[in-house]
């Protein structure tokens, strides 16, 4: 019998009973089940609540994520269940119309059928994200598009996919079915919503083309709860930090900093006219007051930094030590002006969590 598994069920389901406030019997008839399950089946099965919860756990464990004052509240499909390619790519789709909702963006989660202990994996996502701008190196040595997405936009094209060689292509979600050969889903442009970047004071931004998508949908990780290991894409949604201060900015990224300091005249013949940091900061401006303009859903860094806190706060008064990794809750723009850079912080993984998945064979 699988002693390690079972050990890690009774934790979390004991974690699980204790915080919704489960009996004691309720919680023993659980664990037993649960146990004689794993004896006869080498497995157990999550009931919905189980998962649910679990899910809003790995959330609340997440020790890189600013996010986390809404960890209750996610919305969780139960893909569990799914039989076939065609139903996988339903899901995929309809996570993204759900967590979208025309800008008003909700949490999301869809949970697939859990890795089991030799038996074969029915769906191990590899995409990092179910939207993403695709890369493509020219002949130039110049590379067009996202170069994050290199490796994956020639896997997507062994597949038969090609895409329109924009700087800002859809992948498709690169996934495997029942570990056999690599397939895809296409993301349609209509499923999308993107919010054209322009500045709010210094107007006329259209020639930098800058523009991303609204929802960041994390695909390449498996959600682990009391040992069991899920396939489950989830979203929140974005800092501004994280498209204007690395997606854009980034030097193996889209590395636009001087283009949008040519826009704004600044003077860029020396680092100390401090023009990246000023060319910066209003890049920060006009990601988040794009986004605001457009009804979609977006948080600054220093509202975000505050709702740490208070989640922070929160999780003390309930005598959970909240564990962090600073390098991360950081924002990358004025970080000193958040009290998170003053502030100590415990770095260590608790379950349930998000975990890093076997590396695809890209
Ligand atoms: C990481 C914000 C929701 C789990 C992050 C990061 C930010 C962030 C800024 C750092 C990303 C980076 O530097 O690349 C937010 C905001 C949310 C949110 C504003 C709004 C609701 C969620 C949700 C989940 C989640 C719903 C899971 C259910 C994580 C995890 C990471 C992370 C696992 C680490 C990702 C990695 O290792 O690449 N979050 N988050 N977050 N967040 Fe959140
Ligand atoms: N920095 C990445 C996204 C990482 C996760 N960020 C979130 N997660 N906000 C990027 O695409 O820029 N979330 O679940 O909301």
């Amino acid at each position: 019998m699988n002693k390690l598994l079972v050990n890690q069920a009774f934790e979390f389901l004991s974690q699980y009973g204790n915080e919704k406030g489960h009996s004691e019997d309720t919680m023993m008839n659980r664990q037993l089940t649960v146990k004689e399950e794993i004896e006869s089946t080498g497995t157990y099965i999550h009931t919905f609540d189980e998962i649910s919860y679990g899910a809003k756990l790995a959330w609340r464990n997440s020790t890189k994520c600013i996010g986390r004052l809404f960890w209750e509240t996610l919305d969780v499909f139960d893909a569990r269940d799914v039989e076939s390619k065609e139903e996988v790519a339903q899901h995929i789709h309809h996570h993204i119309q759900h967590a979208t909702n025309e800008g008003k963006i909700r949490s999301t989660i869809t949970i697939f059928p859990p890795l089991k202990f030799n038996e074969q994996q029915k769906v191990q996502i590899w995409s990092h994200q179910l939207i993403r701008y695709a890369g493509y190196l020219e002949e130039s040595g110049e590379i067009l598009g996202d170069p994050a997405s290199l490796e994956l936009t020639k896997v997507a094209q062994k597949l038969g996919w090609q895409g329109d060689r924009t700087p800002y292509d859809f992948l498709p979600v690169i996934y495997q079915w029942n570990e056999g050969p690599p397939s895809i889903i296409p993301i349609l442009k209509e499923e999308v919503l993107e919010i054209k970047i322009d500045h709010p004071i210094n107007k006329n931004w259209g020639p930098l083309n800058l523009k991303w998508y609204a929802v960041p949908i994390i695909a390449d990780r498996v959600l682990e709860i009391g040992g069991l290991r899920y396939p489950a894409p989830f979203n929140g949604w974005y800092m501004e930090t994280e498209i204007a201060a690395r997606n854009f900015v980034d030097s193996y990224r889209y590395n636009r900093l001087r283009d949008v300091a040519k826009q704004l005249e600044l003077d860029t013949s020396s680092t100390t006219t401090f023009w990246r940091d000023r060319a910066l900061v209003e890049l920060q401006h006009a990601v988040y007051a794009s986004f605001k303009q457009a009804g979609v859903q977006i948080v600054d860094h220093y509202t975000a930094a505050q709702q740490f806190q208070t989640f922070r706060e929160k999780e003390d008064k309930l005598q959970r030590e909240v564990k962090g990794d600073w390098t991360w809750l950081v924002p990358p723009v004025s970080p000193s002006l958040t009290p998170i850079f003053h502030q100590g912080i415990v770095n260590e993984e608790l379950s349930p969590n998000f975990i890093k998945q076997k590396r695809p064979l890209l």
